[in-house]
């Protein structure tokens, strides 16, 4: 079995290919490097405005010497210095904690296809590996497949599961779920939302009404709203986030799919634009292929040493 950084370093080895800098050694810090620096940044998403706020730092500080490990280690320290802290003036995400003998909500939101069963199949596994009794909520009732999805999962990770009927609403899934949790004592409660309805102001007011019911049933709660975003799509990632954060206020994004992505730099502007700091990856589809984000060891993957 792979350890973990050997997986993460498997899975971010076509955005690292970017980042192939020993060729660069020797070669003198000019605007022809600074320029091929700058669209291998960009090439991995890491976006336009960090990108150029790296760029100018490294010409300020590196003019008229020599490429070599230094600039390497500079350039790694300030990709995990802007994944460290939000945008001045802009505030961190508040997660409360729940009130003793009450469980931890966790509403679980995003796209189609983005990753969000998959994610909280692999989040319950990590929590009932670590001892907590986790109740899951189906309250993707749109799609008749979605709630059979999660009780397979549930099953096998043996957490217990509230679902409706096919076309039920959400709303009240979601209120015999918290129910459910409380009379159970759970430790946390995960709340799996649909990604896709009519329209988007459908989607929109649905996944309120559930963190409205969460909230009148469990003070508090939901104490995290987690986004989940497919890595593979890079920037129209952050366009599907800003639709969400509109309506729904998230405490962090879970980025799947990096195992098949060059798009690894998306990390950045998710935190510098959105706001939200990462939590977790998901590097492929096994139960197990999710990690809490680290800054340093990621940035240390995407770059190389
Ligand atoms: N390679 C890879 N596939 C993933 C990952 N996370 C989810 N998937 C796959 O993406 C597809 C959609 O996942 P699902 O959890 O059903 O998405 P949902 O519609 O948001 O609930 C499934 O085929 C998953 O196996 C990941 O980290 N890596
Ligand atoms: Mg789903």
């Amino acid at each position: 079995m792979a350890t973990w950084w050997e997986r993460l370093k498997s899975s971010l080895a076509r955005t690292a290919r970017l980042f192939d800098f020993r060729s660069w050694f020797g070669r003198k810090v000019d605007q022809n490097l600074l320029d091929d620096l700058e669209s291998r940044l960009i090439q991995a998403d890491v976006g336009v405005k960090a990108t150029s706020q790296i760029i100018e730092d490294i010409r300020t500080r590196f003019a008229n010497e020599t490429a070599d490990t230094a600039l390497v280690e500079f350039l790694k320290k300030r990709l995990v210095d802007l994944l460290e802290h939000n945008e001045d003036g802009q505030p961190e995400p508040a997660v409360t904690e729940p009130a003793p003998g009450t469980p931890k909500v966790i509403l679980i939101a995003g796209i189609n296809g983005a990753g969000k069963t998959t994610s909280i199949a692999k989040l319950s596994k990590r929590l009932t590996d670590q001892g907590h009794s986790v109740v899951l909520a189906a309250c993707d009732t749109f799609r008749a497949a979605a709630a059979d999805q999660l009780s397979i999962w549930a099953d096998r990770i043996g957490a217990d599961i509230v679902r409706g009927n096919p076309g039920a609403d959400p709303a009240s899934v979601a209120h015999d779920a918290c129910q459910r949790a409380l009379s159970r004592n759970a430790d946390y409660l995960i709340v799996d939302t649909a990604g896709r309805l009519h329209t988007q102001e459908h989607l929109m007011r649905e996944v309120e009404k559930i963190r409205n019911i969460i909230a009148k049933k469990i003070p508090g709660a939901p104490h995290e709203c987690l986004l989940v975003l497919d890595g593979t799509i890079g920037q129209n990632a952050l366009k599907q986030a800003e639709v969400f954060t509109k309506s729904l206020t998230c405490t962090g994004v879970i980025l799947t799919k990096l195992d098949g992505t060059a798009k690894g730099g998306i990390v950045i502007p998710i935190r510098r634009q959105l706001g939200l700091p990462v939590k977790y990856i998901g590097v492929g589809e096994g139960v197990d292929d999710m990690h809490p984000f680290d800054p340093k060891e990621f940035i240390n993957a995407m770059i190389g040493d």
